[in-house]
């Protein structure tokens, strides 16, 4: 069939796809709104990418990890869109062949993402047929347009817009050929462009806003929860916080603190529909309420979350406050039986971390199930309502976010999420030590100085921390008042700044008396270890 069309026909191909995935929506809205074939789609793809590929992802993009990923997707679809119209003009019916392969993928991967039930199956379902019919329609009245005789078609080639809004008033037909056979159909194949286009636009966006909403009305809830006063708060001693300009804060706000997850979209989770069960080698399977957990009795606790993704001098890192309740009083009311080694712990979205069954039984282990942070209930992004924190563990094997269950179980028999993606089973944090102010690529004036950062050894405690300055001796820095074992340190060493570029380097030691590892090594499979380097320019 004529190139000249080849435009119009990827177009017919873009508008189809718009048709497949608004009518999923729409479906989706009524039918199981966790089902979006486009987040669906994105959750595996996730789940998917190995290791490597997903580390280069956040450190490239950081927190926009996400948008950079549905950015991805939404150029994939356009792709494949194109090329399903285009081979629907020049060989049907094998563009429908590609929305059907495209219909079959998005089944998949809503019906296998977790607490999927059949109903996840509709969306994708609907989609497929409405963008199929619609597809199939459309590139008929081209094809019936191109092969109408006597119609030359187009004098000039078309450029299609990236927006399908009135292509049929562009200069493009000449007199004969708006009157000539054909035309019917070339009517007909814009009109139905610009109305399907238009509605899939819009459908597509409303639906997607109305499901949204519903996570604002979670927001509304959670702004709404008044949780029990702490039984006790955390004592912060005189001296805890430093007050130099570019150091981190003794605690982290809650905006500010880093987060990391797999969840394309935050999972919603009403704490008056939450379940907490504890099952798998017990002698009692046990299933808490909210109001059953925050009935125990809160507690606040400051602890500090570390990343095991987390480079040496990197953000992934933050101190905070948490109200909660330890985890081994819940473990105990369900009595876990004689050969258990090991809890996998779980989240609504399919998430799962394998923690030492030891350490959460451990009575001088303050390992929680966290209902508030920084003095709010936990922010959605956090994992409310519920979360665990382990003080000395890395996040990946300890600090579930939006929790369902615990399992009581052993190594040898459960696997956790990140234990087939290349990180070990189980990861005990690697203490660190970095440099906050100055920063690399911004040069400080000529004088003195502080440099400062933060440490942190949770469990242990940091006994000091010591800074090379350009080679030189290790010089002692100044710590704060440690408000416990389990909270960084803020530490600062004046420094008589002379022009030029300085090499400054960092460094730990626990009150174990082990010096921090200055070997450097990647942050797979359990953490990275290395010495903080900046170079600092002073002018
Ligand atoms: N449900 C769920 N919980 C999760 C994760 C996740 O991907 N899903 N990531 C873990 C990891 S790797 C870390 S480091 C911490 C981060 O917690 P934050 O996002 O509150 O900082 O959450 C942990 N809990
Ligand atoms: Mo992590």
């Amino acid at each position: 069939m004529r190139r000249r069309f080849w435009g119009w026909a990827a177009l017919g191909g873009v508008v189809g796809a718009g048709v497949f995935l608004a009518a999923a929506e729409l479906v989706a809205l009524v039918a199981s709104p966790e089902a979006s074939p486009l987040l669906a789609l994105g959750s595996v793809v996730i789940d998917a990418v190995p290791q490597p590929l997903k580390e280069l992802a956040i450190t490239t993009f950081g927190e926009y990890d996400k948008i950079a990923l549905l950015l991805g997707l939404a150029v994939a679809v356009l792709v494949a869109a194109s090329v399903a119209g285009v081979l629907q003009f020049v060989r049907p019916p094998l563009g429908i062949a590609v929305v059907v392969i495209a219909g079959g993928l998005s089944l998949a991967a809503s019906l296998t993402r977790a607490g999927a039930g059949p109903a996840a199956a509709v969306p994708a379902a609907g989609g497929t047929v409405t963008g199929g019919l619609v597809l199939w329609w459309l590139i008929a009245r081209l094809r019936a347009w191109a092969a109408a005789p006597g119609d030359e078609g187009p004098l000039e080639q078309p450029v299609p817009h990236a927006h399908e809004g009135e292509p049929a008033e562009r200069p493009t037909v000449h007199a004969k050929g708006a009157a000539g056979p054909g035309s019917v159909d070339r009517r007909a194949f814009f009109g139905v462009t610009a109305i399907a286009g238009a509605s899939a636009l819009l459908i597509g966006v409303g639906a997607r806003a109305l499901i949204t909403a519903s996570s604002s009305s979670l927001a509304a809830v959670r702004k709404a929860l008044r949780l029990p006063a702490a039984k006790s708060s955390v004592a912060i001693p005189a001296g805890a916080e430093l007050d130099i300009p570019g150091i981190s804060p003794l605690f982290t706000p809650n905006a500010d603190f880093y987060r990391v997850d797999t969840a394309l979209t935050v999972p919603s989770v009403d704490p008056a529909a939450w379940r907490l069960v504890i099952d798998g080698m017990v002698q009692q399977r046990v299933e808490l309420t909210f109001d059953d957990l925050v009935g125990m009795g809160l507690d606040e606790y400051a602890i500090t979350l570390t990343c095991v993704s987390n480079e040496v001098g990197g953000p992934l890192v933050g101190n905070a406050k948490w109200l909660g309740v330890p985890v081994r009083d819940v473990l105990r009311m369900a009595a876990p039986t004689p050969g258990a080694d090991m809890v996998l712990s779980r989240s609504v979205d399919g998430f799962t971390a394998s923690t030492p069954l030891g350490s959460l039984l451990d009575d001088d282990l303050d390992a929680i199930l966290a209902v508030g942070m920084n003095g709010e209930p936990l922010p959605l992004e956090h994992g409310f309502p519920v979360r665990m924190v382990v003080p000395g563990l890395y996040g990946y094997v300890s600090a579930t976010k939006w929790l369902s269950g615990l399992k009581v179980t052993t190594f040898a028999a459960d696997e956790a999420y990140w234990t087939p993606r290349g990180y070990s089973a189980k990861a005990p944090i690697r203490f660190s030590s970095r440099l906050d102010t100055p920063r690399t690529g911004q040069p400080v004036p000529a004088g003195r100085i502080p440099l400062a950062g933060v440490a942190w050894a949770q469990t242990v405690g940091i006994e000091r921390v010591e800074v090379s300055i350009d080679d030189s001796r290790w010089q002692q820095a100044t710590l704060s008042t440690p408000v416990s074992d389990d909270t960084w340190v803020q530490w600062f060493l004046e420094w008589d700044a002379a022009p030029g570029a300085h090499n400054i380097v960092v460094r730990a030691v626990d009150r174990n008396g082990d010096v921090q590892i200055g070997e450097r090594t990647p942050v797979a499979p359990d953490g990275s270890t290395g010495w903080h380097r900046t170079l600092i320019r002073v002018t």
